[in-house]
């Protein structure tokens, strides 16, 4: 069982290390930060150099856009930058997809034949009698292409649901290629531009559909072609999966493509042999943020922590390389770094850190590089000093792809969101909850997260996790199948316990909440739960979040007709107007809206409030019995 003794503890016990050897982090940092009053309100524009402007105590800026206008462009650029992140993280994924169908990276495969032939037939690939590669060449160029697509909708919006994709038709929100939204959405803010707040937000929602429909389900689809779909896996997490007695080597940021293969570079036997003569006991390997899901569910590799356990991670003393990539990375990695042995290696020509080790990504060669960044953690391994690694781990069961949720809920003989959809009418699964995102670092040890989602499962809601909200979750071993018992409410345990897994399923990293959007697509499909995204019983929340990512996700689940939840303030306090357009607004164009509520036991009532909405919409208010399939009713279902 896990070692719980330090349970929510080991960021706070390590934080007392910070401060007696002077050294600072971001937690110790927000605490003397005096946020800005003016910015917090998304009433500052600095969106040309007669300001910056401060819409707080004025009406209007120099310009004359309003307080309204500025709060709306302020937004806006969020989702064009968060949308950007995601798409550009998507465009290296397919660049080495077509290079390694093409044969010209040896260390990337095409593996999921499956997977691959789904997406062909959503671009209307020819399969039949061709060979896996030459239709990921075929698939990797359309969607390279569609990137850029002047006109033309990308094709994954095909996956959502016809009413849905009517819907945005309707509306005028039908995207072109992500690129070509998010420079419209820069251009639109620029000084003198688009100054209506209901036309701004409108093209941050087509550029979020782009990306969330688009360039972020490429990442993900993608990924999983090459690298695998993955299945249930079991792994630890907390600061205390870094070994005293071996070689630790972190991996941090988004982008896995090479973090697989230093994953892969750890097994090779000379270089384990290089560590013991070292006089190391091994090599081993961990993550921190979303490249920290990636191997995580893939390959079980353990969790050091989430964005706020970084710096953390280097005040161990115990870590001999940083090997980042892009997105979530602190500066302050390589001040740390200072004071102890570790080197921070980044990797991509796009996330440069002054005083880190730069070892750009070499895709042709990327094993081999992996190992070279492996060779440095050797022999950085005898200038360590002394360690102060914080005791004990914690399980947590990982790797619940859209697929396994098909296949774990439907069974082998007929995998099928059916199971779910029938227990969600049944009243055992009240709903379901996507809560993901990011951690703060003065929430820390605060368990905002945690207590937000012990609610939800206490209330049968079932709970789908991405990105950094993962490590608060199974800090608090909500990410084992005893959590369901412990926690869970007499319905969700139930149907857990049936199957076996736990009340909080974890899916992946920032692009993987794209798979939230196929499963809420799945169970429409599947029938019984009305015929849109926005009749389903779903809300998605982010507790703890800071990214511009976070506001760009957000804005795609409220396009696709999902609420979303979101912690700390509204960015757009500043405008009733701007604040209304998100509510009420969007409710009555998508059926999704805004709701801001920093409070994890209101963010909860909020989230099981519009549950019980859509459920007695749906006619589903009452719990049913349980009916029990006999063989002509499953022949009727085709089973
Ligand atoms: Fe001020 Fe207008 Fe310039 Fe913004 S765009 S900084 S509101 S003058
Ligand atoms: S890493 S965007 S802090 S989830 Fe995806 Fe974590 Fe948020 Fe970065």
């Amino acid at each position: 069982m896990s070692d719980t003794k330090n349970k929510g503890n080991q960021a706070l016990e390590m934080l007392d290390l910070a401060r007696e050897k002077g050294i600072s982090t971001a937690h110790l940092r927000t605490e003397s930060m005096r946020r800005c009053p003016i910015g917090i309100k998304g009433a500052c524009c600095k969106n040309c150099f007669m300001g910056p402007c401060n819409l707080f105590k004025n009406e209007q800026g120099v310009c004359g856009a309003t307080v309204d206008t500025v709060a709306a462009r302020n937004f806006a650029r969020m989702i064009a930058a968060g949308c950007a992140a995601h798409v550009d993280h998507a465009r290296e994924v397919v660049n080495v997809f077509i290079g390694a169908a093409k044969g010209e990276l040896k260390n990337y495969k095409i593996k999921d034949g499956k997977k691959l032939h789904m997406l062909a037939q959503v671009y209307g690939i020819k399969t039949e009698g061709r060979d896996k590669n030459e239709i990921a060449v075929e698939l990797g160029e359309q969607v390279l292409a569609e990137f850029g697509e002047q006109n033309g909708a990308p094709k994954m919006i095909r996956r959502a649901p016809k009413k849905r994709q009517q819907l945005w038709q309707d509306k005028d929100l039908t995207p072109r290629g992500v690129d070509r939204e998010i420079v419209e959405m820069v251009h639109r803010t620029t000084v003198g531009t688009d100054q209506d707040p209901m036309s701004l937000l409108l093209h941050g929602t087509r550029t979020a559909i782009a990306n969330g429909w688009g360039g972020s389900m490429i990442a993900t689809e993608l990924q999983d072609i090459m690298l695998g779909t993955p299945s249930p896996v079991k792994a630890k997490a907390n600061l205390g999966v870094l070994e005293e007695e071996q070689i630790n080597i972190v991996v941090h940021g988004h982008d896995p493509l090479l973090a697989e293969m230093i994953v892969e570079a750890v097994q090779d036997k000379e270089l384990q042999a290089q560590a013991k003569a070292k006089g190391a006991k091994g090599i081993n390997i961990a993550g921190i943020c979303c490249t920290a899901n990636e191997v995580l569910l893939r390959h079980g590799v353990p969790m050091v922590g989430s964005f706020t356990q970084q710096e953390l991670a280097v005040l161990t003393g115990a870590v001999e390389v940083m090997a980042v990539d892009i997105q979530c990375l602190m500066q302050s990695l390589t001040t740390v770094a200072q004071c102890f042995h570790t080197k921070i290696i980044t990797t991509s020509p796009k996330a440069k850190i002054t005083g880190a080790t730069h070892m750009e990504m070499d895709e042709e060669n990327a094993l081999e590089q992996a190992k070279e960044i492996v060779k440095v953690a050797i022999d950085n391994f005898p200038n360590r000093k002394k360690v102060n690694i914080p005791k004990g781990a914690v399980d947590l069961i990982v790797g619940f792809s859209h697929e396994t949720i098909e296949y774990m809920l439907g069974g082998s003989f007929r995998s099928s969101y059916r199971p779910l959809n029938d227990n969600i009418i049944n009243g055992r699964i009240l709903g379901v909850a996507g809560v993901v995102g990011c951690n703060l670092p003065h929430l820390e040890g605060k368990g905002v997260t945690s207590d937000l989602v012990k609610e939800l499962i206490a209330n049968d809601v079932l709970v789908v996790q991405t990105g950094c909200a993962t490590y608060a979750c199974a800090n608090e071993n909500l990410l084992i199948p005893e959590a369901a018992l412990k926690y869970a409410g007499p319905g969700l345990a139930e149907v857990c316990e049936a199957v076996g897994i736990p009340p909080v399923l974890h899916s992946g990293s920032c692009v993987d909440n794209s798979r939230i959007l196929i499963a809420c697509a799945a169970m429409v499909a599947e029938g019984g739960l009305g015929d849109d995204l926005s009749d389903l019983p779903v809300v998605g929340c982010a507790p703890e979040w800071m990214s511009e990512k976070a506001i760009a996700i957000g804005q795609y689940f409220v396009a696709s007709g999902v609420p979303v939840v979101f912690g700390s303030e509204s960015p757009v306090s500043n405008s009733a107007c701007v604040s209304d357009l998100l509510g009420k607004g969007f409710e009555d164009i998508t059926g999704g809206k805004w709701v801001f509520e920093p409070d994890p036991h209101k963010m909860a009532q909020v989230i099981i409030e519009y549950i019980k909405i859509k459920r007695k919409a749906l006619g589903i208010e009452q719990k049913k019995e349980r009916v029990l399939y006999d063989m002509e009713m499953r022949r009727q279902m085709g089973c």
